[in-house]
């Protein structure tokens, strides 16, 4: 009995923290702040094509934004940065210096 319920509590726990936080639902919004401390907030956003996403750095900390394939672009404190998002598609990102803290998520209708 006792083994069933901690089998139980590992999925539980396992599932609270399954990678790039599919429980958030999107914000619509084309502003994202890499908020204190290694946070891009919202994490998922959704935009319409053609529409120009900038990251602001608001942390103490250099990030950068590098959707995946593409090119890595520095963020220093208080800087930003801009992305133009032509065609529909889920695009995943990260912070190529805090990969494991920081990642997001743009969905382009
Ligand atoms: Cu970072």
């Amino acid at each position: 009995m006792a083994r069933v319920l901690l089998a139980g509590l590992l999925l539980a726990l396992a599932a609270g923290c399954g990678g790039s936080g599919e429980a958030e639902s999107p914000v619509a919004t084309t502003e994202v702040t890499m908020a204190k401390s290694y946070r891009f907030e919202p994490k998922r956003i959704e935009v319409d094509a053609g529409d120009t996403v900038t990251w602001t750095n608001d942390d103490n900390f250099t990030h950068t934004v590098q959707v995946d394939g593409q090119e890595d672009h520095e963020v220093g404190r208080g800087d930003s940065v801009s992305i133009k998002f032509d065609r529909p598609g889920t695009y995943h990102y990260v912070c190529t210096l805090h990969r494991r803290d920081m990642d997001g998520e743009v969905i382009v209708r």
